[in-house]
């Protein structure tokens, strides 16, 4: 098919060449810097290419077949295409590719089914949960009656025990599984049947670790839930959105909640987007890649350990992990800080049961995502993972380093044809 040549990029630097220029810059920093950040991934430049097209001139209200504007036919078959391409996938009865983004895929997934003032029940922010699983400065910490479970103090793991005596006292109208920093196996069957026990709906927010999901790397949460929300940029590849998979009983609440209670007009460039990640997850390449995440990941936390630093809970089974840095006398701000300044990306993390606050914290999260996407195997996962610990132990040897930061990240880049 010829090129409808609408990717201009001379005209954007034409244009708007102070726009041009961070944009440039933005892609340097990712091909230059080695990317730890959990959530965070590289799109293949096909997805960033149905990014680019004019499916974002187009309104499609509705859902396929039943738009509220003409003109729909085309969007309907990249709509179509994505749902069909996920149910497959994931072994969905319905799927709604649809939400912009995680937290307006959860906003729908709980309105489906709760009022404001219901009961609810998700995993402590300051343990591994996501805002949207109950925190008190975002929607659901303020429209509904909060509940949260955490990890014990003594080996940092979900206490089920703990999980079906909170559910029981408190019988929330829905429970939210899933976090943002959390490394073990989520035991869905175990959550379901404490949902079931008290007639609550049952949610997971696979978010994180979706990607790994399709691949056969981890459980697959769609057989135990009644909702499986997830984000299709994290583990997934794909560009920045969401997706909601759900119990056929429950499609057509689901539906409405999207649209038209949360959203209105979705971004058809976007859901064509999610379309192609789609059939690039649906690859015997992905399925490498998700298990190699993994490997990554693991390698990454047993160099850690080697090294004197503890991470949370011993280890992972996933693509993240959280470090603790107290035994190098560091806080996670000023690890993150000395990280950066070797070319490292990480974030700082609460650790659970964290004596600092938030924005100071005791931890940092490293996640594999995006460097396995770069290449890297479980020999370079482990090197970079020595660097962290090098460049947080002694800091005088920053310059050796960010040298070898710069080697590696000329071999393991996202975009090498991009100078
Ligand atoms: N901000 C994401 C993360 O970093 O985990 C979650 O939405």
């Amino acid at each position: 098919m010829s090129n409808p040549g609408w990717a201009d990029w001379q005209a954007v630097e034409k244009i708007d060449p102070e726009a041009a220029e961070a944009i440039l810059a933005e892609v340097h920093r990712e091909n230059s810097k080695i990317e730890l950040i959990a959530s965070e991934n590289f799109s293949s430049t096909a997805v960033l290419a149905a990014l680019g097209t004019p499916l974002t001139n187009k309104y499609a209200e509705g859902y396929p077949g039943k738009r509220y504007y003409g003109g729909c036919e085309y969007v309907d078959v990249v709509e179509n295409l994505a749902i069909e391409r996920a149910k497959k996938i994931f072994g969905a009865a319905h799927v709604n590719v649809q939400p912009h983004a995680g937290a307006q895929a959860n906003a729908a997934a709980y309105f489906a089914f709760l009022q404001p003032g219901d009961t609810f029940m998700g995993m402590e922010l300051a343990h591994g949960g996501h805002l949207t699983h109950g925190s008190h400065v975002n929607f659901t910490g303020k429209l509904f009656n909060v509940v949260s479970y955490g990890v014990r103090k003594e080996d940092e793991l979900i206490d089920l025990d703990e999980v079906r005596d909170i559910a029981k006292k408190n019988r929330p109208r829905l429970i939210v599984a899933g976090a943002t920093a959390y490394s073990r196996i989520w035991d869905f069957e175990a959550f379901r049947g404490i949902a079931d026990e008290i007639g609550a709906i049952f949610v997971v927010d696979a978010a994180h670790f979706i990607g790994l999901v399709a691949g056969g790397a981890h459980p697959n949460p769609v057989e135990h839930a009644d909702v499986v929300t997830c984000t299709t940029h994290k583990t997934l590849r794909g560009p920045r959105g969401a997706m909601i998979m759900c119990r056929e009983e429950h499609a057509s609440v689901i539906d409405k909640s999207v649209f038209p209670a949360w959203q209105g007009g979705p971004m058809m460039h976007s859901i064509a987007a999610k379309a192609v990640a789609l059939a690039e997850a649906a690859t015997d390449e992905f399925r490498t890649y998700a298990h190699q995440v993994v490997a990554n990941a693991r390698a990454m936390a047993a160099t850690f350990r080697e090294e004197g630093l503890r991470v949370v809970s011993g280890g992972t089974d996933n693509h993240l992990m959280l470090v603790d840095v107290r035994p190098f006398e560091l806080t996670g701000k000023v690890a993150e800080e000395r990280l950066d300044a070797v070319g490292i990306t990480v974030n700082k993390n609460a650790i659970p049961y964290d004596p600092e606050k938030p924005f100071i914290a005791s931890g940092i999260r490293i996640g594999s995502p995006a460097i396995t996407t770069c290449g890297m195997k479980e020999g370079e996962a482990s090197e970079v993972a020595r660097l962290i610990a090098v460049a947080l132990r002694d800091e005088s040897r920053a310059d050796e380093v960010a040298g070898r930061v710069e080697e590696l990240t000329t071999r393991f880049r996202p975009y090498p044809d991009v100078a």
